[in-house]
């Protein structure tokens, strides 16, 4: 009978191996990819980030903000000397962090993949990286579509050029990590159609070199988790352990009709990936630097061990490391801040649950219950009411500056949604209503928060007032 056991114990961790669900093992390449359109971050953000990564036991770090026009726009032009001046302390700080400096190059927009001249201009800043000391490189071709949603790329161009930069380096250097890349059909469902893989992903994945290092965002670029089973699809379409580029906190398709970028800030935890072996992931932080530690410390939490990942346990816990005293009021600004989502994005957990649902059941309850209970929501507005004065008047300015024009809104939802509360309960709308409404959504062009549930409320109650005055005009 012993034996039995022992053997069944055997087995069963037999079986938990081969499905690579038992190992505590940090996924071996995990950091932030500084990805983002918009303002890059300074000098300053970068060091401390490096630190960050270090505390957190991330060990990478790529360097690739879009709008540095030496890695995109102009990538042949050598970068200034006070910029290489001040990439070299950077690779320095990151030596002394044990965080790997990936220096990245974005030159799809015009390169001539089989010209001789543009592969040494790009080898050329590939080197004089290296002499200051960088060992990891990335090329990256993604967001290389124009406004018909088309690429013209060749899978096979850019797949020898990939090849020919990374036998360069290595033939020359003894001590480059494999390349690391971004293909121009970056997410799953752009890599398919119908069931077959599209000819441009085919014949990338056929003539890369296996070494390199593929990373991908998952179904869509930014989307509501990767599964196992999704994961394991894009490994075979490569031929390899792709690694995943995660599109999480980045805030830079939060737009406003006017242009203004990053208006909601990506406050939650990372969520709803990959328990299965995987190369290596890269968060994608928002220009907030300090705000984006919230998700990436999340992040480092799952890739130093996605399988005991919690994410309600570890967003708690990062709030309390980071915050301090404050954790509490932050909390409930983060849970007001944490979903992201347009026509094409979706990810995040919900803003604010507990709200939206109390807000929901409090409006379907009126008119049909002889009693209803206000008590629940009106405690919940009185807290985010005082969370705000509390951040508002103590969070660290390197804070604030991130994110007062998401306090002061949310200062402005409350007060709203307590004269809706009490619009309710009276049984007759505030006129003020509309008025302090009118001033949110002036505001949406700086701040946007909690759409679905502090600030739906408002509209719910004027609709709610509004189709009654309609069936009382109505029965007239
Ligand atoms: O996601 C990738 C691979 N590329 C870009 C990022 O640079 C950008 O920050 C995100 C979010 O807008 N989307 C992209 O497509």
């Amino acid at each position: 009978m012993k034996k039995f056991f022992k053997r069944l114990i055997l087995l069963s961790l037999t079986m938990i191996l081969i499905n690579g669900t038992a190992s505590a093992v940090p996924i071996p390449l995990r950091g932030v990819v500084e990805g983002f359109y918009g303002t890059p971050w300074t000098f300053e953000d970068r060091a401390d980030i490096l630190n960050f990564c270090r505390q957190n036991n991330l060990n990478s770090y790529i360097y690739a903000p879009k709008d540095d026009p030496y890695h995109r726009e102009q990538w042949r032009k050598p970068y200034p000397a006070e910029k290489l001046n001040e990439l070299r302390s950077l690779v320095a700080i990151a030596k002394q962090n044990k965080v790997r400096f990936i220096f990245a190059v974005s030159p799809g927009l015009d390169l001539k993949y089989k010209s001789d001249e543009d592969f040494r201009l790009l080898i050329r800043k590939l080197d004089t990286m290296y002499q200051l000391g960088v060992r990891d490189f990335a090329i990256f071709f993604d967001d290389l579509k124009d406004e018909n949603g088309n690429h013209h790329e060749s899978g096979k161009a850019q797949a020898e050029f990939l090849n020919r930069v990374q036998k360069n380096l290595r033939g020359k250097y003894k001590d480059v990590a494999p390349l690391i890349t971004v293909p121009t059909e970056y997410f799953y469902l752009d890599m398919v159609k119908g069931d077959k893989v599209k000819p441009y992903t085919r014949d990338l994945a056929e003539n890369l070199d296996p070494r390199i290092v593929v990373l991908y965002s998952g179904r869509g670029v930014v989307c509501d988790g990767i599964t196992d089973k999704e994961l394991a699809e894009v490994n075979k379409i490569f031929g390899r352990e792709v690694g995943v580029w995660w599109n999480y906190p980045v805030n830079d398709y939060s737009l406003t009709p006017d242009g203004n970028r990053n208006v909601k800030l990506a406050l939650g935890a990372i969520e709803k990936l990959p328990t299965a072996k995987m190369t290596a992931i890269f968060f994608n932080p928002m220009e907030q630097v300090q705000l984006s530690k919230i998700a990436l410390a999340t992040g480092a939490i799952y890739a130093n061990n996605p399988v005991t990942y919690d994410e309600n346990q570890a967003w708690d816990r990062v709030l309390r490391e980071q915050f301090g005293a404050l954790a509490p009021a932050m909390k409930i600004f983060a849970e007001h801040s944490r979903h992201m989502e347009n026509s094409w994005a979706k990810v995040g957990p919900p803003d604010a649950i507990e709200f939206a649902t109390l807000a929901h059941n409090l409006i379907y309850d009126m008119g049909k219950k002889t009693f209803v209970d206000f008590a629940p929501l009106e405690k919940e507005i009185a807290e985010m009411d005082r969370a705000a004065d509390v951040l508002l008047k103590r969070l660290p300015q390197k804070y604030l500056a991130e994110c007062k024009p998401q306090l002061e809104q949310l200062k402005r939802l409350a007060r709203a949604d307590k004269v809706a509360l009490e619009s309710l309960k009276a049984g007759r709308l505030d006129p003020t209503l509309k008025i302090l409404r009118e001033e949110i959504t002036a505001n949406e062009k700086q701040a946007i928060l909690s759409e679905e549930a502090a600030r739906k409320f408002i509209d719910d109650v004027i609709k709610f007032f509004d189709e009654q005055d309609t069936g009382s005009r109505k029965k007239k």
